[in-house]
């Protein structure tokens, strides 16, 4: 028996759910790219809020690539436990905030109509990286910006314009610096070439705060789902598995109401910047650094890559000796602690956090939680560029390589010597150039270290 309204009363006590009537409750938020991410963030402060009392912050969601999701959570009428672990212990408990999955192929009017409903206050964001449908030069690209959520977005907007109801807050959650300003500006140029009468309305009614989010979401695996079932007594094929740790910093500058946020551990500040800077090279650039070698030293899960010697003095470098001093830390943010409180969250084994899951998508990931940190960086920055020897290994394997540009990545090493590698991808004009350029010293670093961590790999 799945979980749904129906069945909620079958679930054994110790079970926490919302009290609130999720019928009751109009649809405030439009989210695309409904992950387990969201669901473990964004749907958890929101169902905080409505639980204490708030009124009009249901999610609508939107899934951009597949059905998967909503197969998962409609026949659950949008119901779905989220599980925080840390150690031995486990609580769970069911979220209401979610009214529906839609899916972007088959229900684009029903999307439109969703953005354009005078309930509707926020759109928000969890599309990964690549989501965005930025060229290597950052600008969009137009033609995967066409068949991404651009057009849903446009459409509604273009409808609440015309409708005379006023503009929305555009949310982004991504790993991505600025990701307000860098939304703010995409969908500037997709609105000018593609509605052009809306792109004058978006900026002057709508506004684009950026955000810091932070909660470390490991996907679930059959077995966690199957575990879940035991205990619950019912197949909920939509859970979500999370740490404790939940973090979200948003800049304050919404375009209309929103939830208390704040009530439920949001912070809302002036400025986001510190924050995701500390975020994205501490966690972020380790995290890349932990997946990369780590897959090397044929290990599985985050929290055994931490525990192997070398790796974590090497992170640990990687955090505290190159990325901190690069980072001007919010006031109250100690950053040495900050990276002792990585650690511990890395080394949780009830997470098994797969690597794998950290690997993917790298060209889209390095440049803010690598790059930065070398182009800036006063200090030595051994355990960056011994993860850059990792990536090109990890690039040159024999194994698929999940990266949207992994032809272009492929054809950047294959059959060529480190210093050619190197250039093609870091240098001017290189897939990833950015304000790093790599010097001799750096390259015939990362030359050793692709020899060290060759051998290493042959001999798994
Ligand atoms: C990870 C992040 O998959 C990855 O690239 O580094 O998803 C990380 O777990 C989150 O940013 C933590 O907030």
């Amino acid at each position: 028996m799945r979980l749904s309204p129906d069945t909620l009363g079958e679930l054994p006590e110790g079970i926490a759910r919302y009290s609130y009537d999720p019928d009751a409750q109009a649809v405030g938020i439009v989210h695309f790219g409904l992950g387990a991410f969201a669901r473990a963030h964004l749907a958890a402060y929101c169902d905080a809020a409505m639980e204490a009392g708030e009124g009009g912050w249901m999610i609508s969601g939107v899934s951009l690539r597949s059905d998967a999701v909503a197969q998962q959570l409609n026949p659950q009428g949008g119901l779905y436990t989220l599980t925080q672990r840390s150690g031995d212990e486990a609580t769970t408990r069911v979220v209401g905030s979610l009214r529906e999955v839609l899916v972007a192929g088959s229900d684009a009017e029903k999307i439109a109509e969703r953005i354009a409903a005078p309930e509707c206050r926020i759109v928000s964001f969890t599309v990964t990286e690549k989501g965005y449908c930025r060229a290597s030069d950052g600008s969009l690209d137009l033609d995967q910006a066409d068949r991404s959520f651009y057009p849903l977005l446009a459409e509604g907007l273009r409808r609440r314009r015309t409708a005379g109801l006023p503009g929305v807050t555009l949310l982004s959650c991504d790993n991505l610096p600025g990701n307000g300003g860098v939304l703010a500006r995409l969908l500037g140029s997709y609105t000018h070439l593609r509605t052009r009468h809306v792109s004058m309305w978006v900026p002057d009614e709508c506004s684009f705060p950026s955000t810091m989010v932070d909660r470390i979401v490991p996907a679930a695996s059959t077995a966690d789902l199957d575990a879940l079932e035991q205990r619950l007594g019912l197949r909920d094929e939509g859970a979500v598995f999370t740490e404790r740790f939940s973090q979200w910093v948003i800049e304050d500058r919404f375009a209309g109401p929103r939830p208390r946020w704040e009530d439920h551990g949001v912070q809302i500040v002036s400025d986001v910047a510190p924050y995701e800077t500390a975020k994205l090279r501490m966690l972020n650039g380790a995290h890349s650094f932990l997946a990369y070698c780590g897959l090397l030293r044929g290990h599985e899960f985050v929290h055994q890559a931490i525990a192997d010697p070398e790796l974590r003095l090497a992170a640990d470098r990687l955090m505290r000796a190159e990325a901190a001093g690069t980072i001007d830390p919010p006031s109250g943010l100690d950053l040495s602690a900050y990276a002792d409180a990585l650690v511990a969250r890395f080394e949780d084994p009830a997470l098994n956090h797969r690597l794998v899951q950290i690997a993917m998508d790298g060209s889209q990931k390095i440049p803010q939680r690598w790059l930065a940190t070398l182009a800036v960086s006063q200090a030595q920055c051994p355990a960056i560029l011994t993860g850059i020897a990792a990536w090109l290994l990890h690039i040159s394997g024999g194994k698929l390589l999940n990266d949207p540009m992994a032809e272009k990545l492929r054809s950047a090493v294959d059959n060529k010597s480190i210093a050619e590698q190197v250039a093609a991808i870091f240098g001017r004009g290189g897939l990833l150039a950015s304000a790093w350029e790599p010097a001799a010293e750096h390259i015939a670093f990362i030359d050793r270290a692709h020899g060290e961590l060759g051998r290493m790999g042959e001999g798994q």
